[in-house]
């Protein structure tokens, strides 16, 4: 079976991006099964209420805890492709303002969850709260369960209107990083945030000089001992002058020897 990713949100439009490009192709061809939930489909009332005024007060509506146990419950019903049930493990991501860094060593945990590389394969949960959030018992519920991991990450400091956002961006890593979607794997290798932690050294192609800016002589020279150090050294300026916290967190023993005192 194909790795597995449900969506739920009160906005299913919101995710329809999903369609296009990488994302979509990967669905067409059978190397993913996403689906996408709306929430309201398990309301019970005649508005299809998903929230309520939160205890204690305080400004706006907090998204009741029975629907969400409803919706969540609900991705575990349907049948697979053959038409049996599947029981699976579940990772239940939570996209919050309040959650942990969602980086990419998180992104390559889930890609390795849902395709099984360590065992069974898990599904994957992305429950996308709006208003001022989901009800706390929520998170603590599954977190209870077994098979179920909770993990409530935030994409960035910033506040969005909802999680579907952010929801986008988790897919997208994660799913780029699934076995088959990129037709290189070899692009997967040099980017940002890969082994060595720095960002990706600046990129040109032709022509050679535009509006009298030069494309840099060593990447032309056709030297590629030099190409390497230039560009090496290039994404070590980058990452100081950018992310001078990535810096910190450079493991030394991963350094080009050439590399310790730049
Ligand atoms: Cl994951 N969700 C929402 N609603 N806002 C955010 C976020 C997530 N990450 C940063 N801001």
């Amino acid at each position: 079976a194909a790795p597995r990713i449900d969506v739920v949100t009160i906005f299913p439009e919101y995710l329809r991006p999903l369609e296009l490009s990488l994302v979509g192709k990967a669905r067409r061809d059978g190397l993913l099964d996403l689906r996408v939930h709306d929430l309201r489909d398990v309301a019970t009332d005649r508005h299809r209420t998903v929230d309520d005024t939160p205890f204690g007060g305080g400004a706006g509506m907090v998204m009741r805890p029975d629907v969400w146990g409803r919706a969540i419950d609900a991705t575990g019903q349907a049948p697979g492709p053959d038409g049996g049930p599947e029981v699976r493990d579940v990772v239940l991501l939570v996209p919050t303002p309040s959650g942990t860094p969602f980086t990419q060593a998180i992104a390559h945990e889930l890609a390795g969850a849902v395709s099984g590389a360590a065992g069974p394969p898990a599904r994957l949960v992305l429950a996308c709260g709006r208003y001022e959030g989901i009800d706390a018992r929520v998170a603590e519920r599954y977190a209870g369960e077994p098979g179920v991991t909770v993990r409530e990450v935030s994409i960035g400091d910033y506040v969005l209107n909802g999680g579907e956002a952010a929801a986008l961006v988790v897919v997208e890593a994660v799913v780029r990083l699934l076995p088959g979607v990129v037709g290189n794997p070899e692009s997967l290798v040099e980017e940002s945030f890969g082994d060595a932690g720095l960002l990706e050294y600046p990129v040109y192609t032709k022509p050679p000089s535009w509006v009298g800016l030069d494309v840099p002589e060593v990447l032309r020279s056709g030297h590629h001992g030099a190409v390497a150090r230039w560009r090496r050294d290039a994404a070590l300026v980058r990452t100081a002058e950018r992310r001078p916290d990535l810096v910190e967190s450079l493991d030394v023993d991963r350094l080009d020897a050439r590399d310790r005192d730049v």
